[in-house]
C-alpha cells in the first residue's frame, strides 16, 4: 500500500484465508485476490461459535499486509442471523425463490442485532480516512449501524447475489427497513445491470425515491450511487494453475478414466440455486434425444456440500443422488456409468486440470449473482482445443459471456440441444467462441472489479 492510498477495510461474513487453494466459495476467492494486492484490514465472523453467549472473542492475525480480525457468534446468533435470516429468508428470496423463503420476527431481530454488534466492534478499529467495503447479504444493516456509531467516512456495499425485483422483495416483512438501510452507504454495487435496476425500482416504487443522472438515486435527503460492477477471477493466475503439475496430473487422470469419451462437467456448491437437478434432467434428455451419446459421453458433477444444517439442502442432496441413480440405472452398461457425483472439495489447481479436460462445462443455475465457475472454466482452457461453456440465461455471467451457448435451464430439451451442439461443434467455432469469452474473462478480472469499485468509493462525496 502506498502512503497516499487510503486504508482498505473489508467486512464479510467469512474472513480469509488469503492463501488457501482448497477453499470453496466465490466471495473468499474474489476478495483474497484483491486484498493480497492492496493490503488493509479484513473483519468478520471467525467461523466459531462461542458458548459465552453474547461475549465475543476478538482475534487478530496478520497475514502479509493484511490484518484479519474476527469475532465469534453465539449459538442463538448462528441460528437466527446465519441460518435463519441470511439463509432461510434472504438467500432464497433474493434468488427469486419466494416459494421456499421463510420469515420470522425473531430471526429478523437477531440479524439486526448481529449487524449492530459487528458495527460496534469495528468502529474503534477504523477512522474516517479509511475506505470501508462491506460485502453481501449478511450485512445489509452494517452501514447504517456504523453511521449510528458516528462514522462519517466512505462506506461501500457490494451484493454478491442477485437483487430480486420489488414485486418479490416486498414479501419480506421488513423490506422497506432493509432497503432504507442500504442508503447509509455511499456506493452500492451489484453484479449486473438487472440487479441495479431492480434496486432502483424498489427505491422509486416503494420508497418514493427518484433516479438522478449518473446512476444516483435520491430517497428523501439521501443520495446513493448504485452501480453494476461485475466480479471477475484472477484469470492469469488461474491460467497458470492449469499448467501446474497438479493440474496436469488431474487432467490426465480425467482423460484416462474417460477412455476417449467426452467429459461433461459441472462444479457447484450443492445449492438449489445452481440448477443441478434440472441439469441432470437435461443430460438425461440428451441421452434420450441423441442416443449416439450413450456410451460416448459422461457427466461428472462436483458438488461440495453446503449449509447441510438446513432442510432444503439436505433434501436437495437426496434428490440429486436419486436422479443420478435413476439415470445410471436406466442407461449404464457394464463398461459405462453415465453420471458421477462427487461432494469432495478440490484444490484450485486440481480444479483447473479438471476444467481443462472437460469438453463441455455446464453452468446452468436457476439464478446466480455472477458464477465464477464459468469464468474459471474459460481461464483454464487450452486455446488450441478449447472446451465449450453451456451457460444459463439466469446467471449474472451471461451479461459478459454472451458467446457461450446460452440456455434456459428449466427446459431439459433446450439443455440437451445445447450439450449436443457443444459436443458436435467444429474446432473453428469452438476457437472463435473461446476467443470472445477469453477476452471478456481476461479484461474484467478480480483485480479490475476491486479497482473499479474502489474508484467509485474513493470518488464519493464526503457525508
Ligand atoms: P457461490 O455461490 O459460492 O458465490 P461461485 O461464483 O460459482 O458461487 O463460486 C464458487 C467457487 O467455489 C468457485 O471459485 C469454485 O472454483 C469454487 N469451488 C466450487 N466447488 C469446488 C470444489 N469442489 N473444490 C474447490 N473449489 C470449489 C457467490 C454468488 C456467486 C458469485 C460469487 C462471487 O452466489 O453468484 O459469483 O459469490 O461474487
Amino acid at each position: 500500500m502506498t502512503g497516499t492510498q487510503r486504508r482498505l477495510v473489508v467486512v464479510s461474513n467469512r474472513v480469509g484465508p488469503l492463501n488457501d487453494e482448497g477453499k470453496a466459495g466465490g466471495l473468499a476467492v474474489g476478495l483474497a485476490d484483491a486484498l493480497r494486492k492492496r493490503g488493509g484490514l479484513w473483519f468478520g465472523w471467525s467461523g466459531n461459535v462461542s458458548d459465552k453467549g453474547t461475549f465475543s472473542e476478538l482475534s487478530t492475525e496478520i497475514a502479509g499486509t493484511t490484518a484479519l480480525t474476527t469475532i465469534d457468534l453465539s449459538e442463538a446468533e448462528l441460528e437466527g442471523f446465519y441460518f435463519g435470516y441470511a439463509n432461510r429468508s434472504l438467500w432464497p428470496l433474493l434468488h427469486y425463490r419466494l416459494d421456499i423463503a421463510r420469515f420470522d420476527r425473531q430471526s429478523d431481530r437477531i440479524y439486526r442485532s448481529v449487524n449492530q454488534r459487528f458495527a460496534a466492534r469495528l468502529f474503534p478499529q477504523i477512522d474516517d480516512n479509511d475506505l470501508i467495503w462491506v460485502h453481501d447479504y449478511h450485512f445489509f444493516y452494517l452501514g447504517s449501524e456504523l453511521r449510528q456509531c458516528g462514522f462519517t467516512g466512505r462506506l461501500g456495499f457490494f451484493l454478491h447475489i442477485p437483487f430480486c425485483p420489488p414485486e418479490i422483495l416486498t414479501a419480506l416483512p421488513a423490506s422497506h427497513d432493509l432497503v432504507r438501510s442500504m442508503l447509509a452507504y455511499d456506493v452500492v454495487g451489484f453484479q449486473t445491470e438487472l440487479d441495479r435496476r431492480n434496486f432502483a425500482s424498489f427505491c422509486v416504487q416503494e420508497l418514493d425515491g427518484e433516479e438522478l443522472p449518473d446512476h444516483q438515486i435520491r430517497v428523501h435527503d439521501r443520495v446513493v450511487r448504485a452501480i453494476a460492477c461485475p466480479i471477475g477471477v484472477d484469470a492469469e493466475g488461474f491460467a497458470d494453475f492449469a499448467l501446474s503439475p497438479e493440474a496436469v496430473e488431474h487432467e490426465e487422470m480425467m482423460r484416462d478414466i474417460a477412455h476417449g469419451r467426452h467429459q461433461i462437467v459441472g462444479v457447484d456448491r450443492l445449492d438449489y440455486s445452481k440448477g443441478i437437478i434440472e441439469r441432470l434432467r437435461g443430460f438425461e434428455q440428451l441421452l434420450e434425444d441423441y442416443p449416439e451419446n450413450r456410451g460416448t459421453s459422461q457427466f461428472l458433477q462436483i458438488a461440495p456440500l453446503s449449509r447441510v444444517e438446513l432442510d432444503a439442502y439436505a433434501e436437495l442432496r437426496t434428490e440429486v443422488e436419486q436422479i443420478a441413480g435413476n439415470i445410471n440405472g436406466r442407461f449404464a452398461t457394464l463398461d459405462w456409468t453415465p453420471v458421477q457425483i462427487m461432494t469432495r472439495g478440490f484444490t484450485r489447481k486440481a480444479l483447473a486440470g479438471i476444467y481443462r479436460a472437460a469438453r463441455v462445462c455446464m453452468v446452468t443455475p436457476l439464478r446466480d449473482g455472477m458464477n465464477l465457475v464459468a469464468k474459471e472454466f474459460v481461464a483454464a482452457q487450452d486455446e488450441r482445443d478449447p472446451g465449450v461453456l453451456v451457460l444459463s440465461r439466469f446467471a449474472g455471467a451471461r451479461e459478459e459471456l454472451s458467446e457461450a451457448l446460452i440456455v434456459n435451464p428449466y427446459s431439459s430439451e433446450d439443455v440437451a440441444r445445447a450439450i449436443q451442439r457443444a459436443l458436435t461443434m467444429s474446432l473453428s467455432e469452438r476457437r472463435d467462441r473461446y476467443d470472445a469469452l477469453r477476452h471478456a474473462v481476461f479484461t474484467n478480472t478480480a483485480g479490475h472489479w476491486c479497482a473499479a469499485f474502489l474508484r467509485e468509493l474513493e470518488g464519493a462525496p464526503p457525508q
